[in-house]
């Protein structure tokens, strides 16, 4: 009976064994590997990110809970690259606007962070003298043409809330693309 019982595990072992490949693999590459035509309204493509434009003037919060609604978060400029490109497309496309970015210095003042992903805001953006904490209570950023001589748009921090002149458009950033490729035996 022992002997069987140790036959059948040792077959069973051997058919396990014999099994080596997979019947299929996943992939997965960053952004649209394959260049798959991709539907992302209400986003709008500017290089490689996805950005939606909200056109309601609100507080910060508001602007970041309306975000969500889209499964997306306030935008964040990892570099300032992407600042870059999103201003040039600003530029083009509308008037002088102050729109809401993610980053805050609400866990620390005076140490800013992008709110999306917590990494420290290295930017070379801020408008000249800002962030200045004016009143000791601006704590959200946003972007825009700062001061009346403004020629670009620049980073500021202002009021987050309660503050009838914080109230700014926004932009939300999708989150990043993934490419899922799956190939089978057959
Ligand atoms: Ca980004
Ligand atoms: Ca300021």
């Amino acid at each position: 009976m022992l002997k069987a019982t140790v036959l059948f595990c040792f077959l069973l072992a051997s058919v396990k064994i014999g099994w080596t490949y997979e019947k299929f693999t996943i992939q997965m590459n960053e952004g649209n590997a394959v260049g798959a035509e991709v539907k992302s309204e209400p986003f709008i493509k500017i290089n490689n990110g996805y950005y939606y434009f909200g056109r309601e003037n609100v507080n910060w919060y508001e602007a970041y809970e309306k975000c969500r609604r889209f499964d997306s978060e306030l935008v964040t400029f990892e570099t300032d690259g992407e600042f870059d490109a999103v201003s040039s497309y600003l530029m083009a496309n509308t008037a002088n606007e102050n729109l809401w970015t993610s980053g805050n210095d609400l866990a620390k003042t005076g140490s800013h962070r992008w709110f999306s992903n917590g990494q420290t805001m290295n930017s070379l953006r801020w408008a000249r003298n800002q962030p200045d904490n004016a009143g000791q209570r601006e704590h959200c950023v946003h972007m825009g043409f700062i001061y009346p001589d403004s020629k670009k748009y620049e980073l500021n921090d202002r009021p987050c809330s309660h503050h009838d002149q914080s109230l700014f458009k926004y932009i939300c950033e999708a989150p990043k693309m993934e490419t899922i490729s799956i190939v089978v035996w057959k």
